[in-house]
């Protein structure tokens, strides 16, 4: 019962915990209600080219009016737990000062709405939506940004800290420093290597600074989320290894062992240098947490190609060349390799053994279509399956993987694709914001029902 392959009944150890995770901008909508400040995607939405057909947030899947139902929907599909953002701009405005009590009341209420129906709430802490005004002050290229994190931490555990135990810090530090300050296609939009790579420091330090916070407060388990990806050699030998260190490692290694890699600390010395880096940061950064979320979507290939451009998200990748899909793919054209997965898993189990795991984000989007009220997403159910065997073997090759959260509850504002790439388990229609649990959802609920995997 415990083989990786596709034929065998697969049982995941007790407690094992199951959910689903959303962010506040992907779902809230109510953009401008009950005091809650701009953000930077607020901003950055409204510039045209930079989202798909000029979508934004503002209303989304209306979660801020509809979280009860969403909740009941939630508790009919087995869940135990549900990972959300908390959006800073609903809690303090402008960043820092006044906390805006209707905007922490919701969060209280959806709380408490989640414990009544037996749903342990995860909350994470930043999930891409900085203040506006903190953008507009230098956002996380600027030092100050961090600490200001620290302090809305501390602000949100003061209101929920009796009813949380499991709270994370950030979620994707790559992400919202590379693909916000370097790339630019995240917001807010800026492409300037040497900003991405403080911004990278700073939300390592803002997360350094809130575990401790939250820690003094008396919260019960920490975690910090990062999108990972094995990188894999097509061609050549080195190159995977440096991908491998700016994608992996320039957050696992200060975070779990309070140190860059050498090949982070080379190439942003070459990107304006390493000047905001202070002695006593990677103390800080180096907080014990009790977690790990892992954010696992699909390996990426690289291969030695000279003359090749760097990849607008990765300084120093001259030379490298990120190789595009072979084999399946979803609609967002993401290679489906669940193998990625327990390779990943056992990688992290060996290396950075002190700390647990949790899966935080897994899944697919794929071209769903509503047809009555049913939506037959065969294609999903494919991938989540194929994943959680991939877990499974993990955790029988000793990994210590704590649970599972599918990303994502419902179809949501997918960043720059905008409402067009459907990851829910739970379709929307986003004229009527029906609510149409697809069929990838009611598998999910007989995986839940019987903590595991039937014969396949
Ligand atoms: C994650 N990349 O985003 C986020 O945490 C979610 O909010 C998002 O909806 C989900 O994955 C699906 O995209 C990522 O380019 C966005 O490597 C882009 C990348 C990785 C993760």
């Amino acid at each position: 019962a415990t083989r990786g392959t596709g034929s065998s009944t697969m049982i995941f150890p007790d407690g094992f915990v199951w959910g689903a995770a959303t962010a506040a901008y992907q779902i809230e909508g109510a953009a401008a209600e009950d005091g809650r400040g701009p953000s930077i995607w607020d901003t950055f939405s409204r510039v045209p080219g930079n989202v798909a057909d000029g979508h934004t947030g503002d209303v989304a899947c209306d979660h801020y009016h509809r979280y009860a139902e969403d909740v009941r929907l939630m508790a009919g599909l087995g869940l135990a737990a549900y990972r959300f953002s908390v959006a800073w701009p609903r809690v303090l405005p402008t960043g820092a000062g006044q906390v805006n009590a209707a905007g922490l009341g919701f969060y209280d209420r959806l709380v408490d709405e989640l414990l009544a129906h037996g749903i342990r709430p995860y909350p994470t802490l930043y999930h891409w939506d900085l203040p506006q005004a903190l953008e507009d002050a230098g956002g996380w290229a600027t030092r100050d940004t961090a600490q200001r994190f620290a302090d809305f931490a501390a602000v949100v555990h003061e209101r929920l800290g009796d009813r949380v135990r499991t709270w994370t810090t950030l979620n994707e530090p790559w992400v919202a420093a590379f693909l916000g300050y370097c790339s630019g296609v995240h917001a807010p939009g800026r492409r300037d290597p040497a900003a991405a790579f403080r911004a990278a420091h700073h939300l390592l330090l803002a997360h350094g600074l809130a575990a401790r916070a939250l820690r003094a407060a008396g919260a019960a388990e920490i975690a910090l989320t990062l999108n990972l990806s094995p990188v894999i050699q097509t061609d050549g030998h080195e190159e995977a290894a440096f991908v491998d260190a700016l994608l992996n490692r320039q957050f696992l290694d200060p975070a779990l062992r309070g140190r860059y890699p050498e090949e982070v600390l080379e190439i942003a010395a070459r990107h304006g240098g390493l000047g905001h880096i202070r002695d006593g940061d990677l103390a800080v950064v180096h907080q014990p947490i009790d977690l790990l979320g892992i954010n696992y979507y699909n390996p990426s290939f690289v291969s030695a190609a000279p003359g090749e451009p760097a990849n607008p998200a990765f300084p120093g990748t001259e030379g490298i060349r990120f190789e595009p899909p072979t084999g399946p793919t979803t609609a967002m054209d993401w290679p489906i390799e669940p193998s990625g997965l327990n390779t990943l898993l056992v990688r992290l189990s060996r290396d950075y053994p002190e700390v647990g795991l949790l899966v935080t984000e897994n899944g697919a989007a794929f071209d769903d279509h509503l047809t009555g009220d049913e939506v037959h997403d065969d294609d999903r159910i494919g991938y989540l399956d194929g994943h959680l065997r991939a877990a499974h073997a993990a955790i029988s090759a000793g990994a210590d993987l704590r649970g599972y959260l599918v990303w994502s509850l419902l179809d949501n504002f997918e960043w720059a694709y905008g409402y067009h790439k459907r990851f829910g388990i739970v379709y929307i229609d986003f004229e009527t914001q029906r609510r149409v649990p697809k069929d990838s959802a009611l598998w999910y609920r007989d995986v839940i029902e019987r903590n595991g995997l039937g014969s396949a």
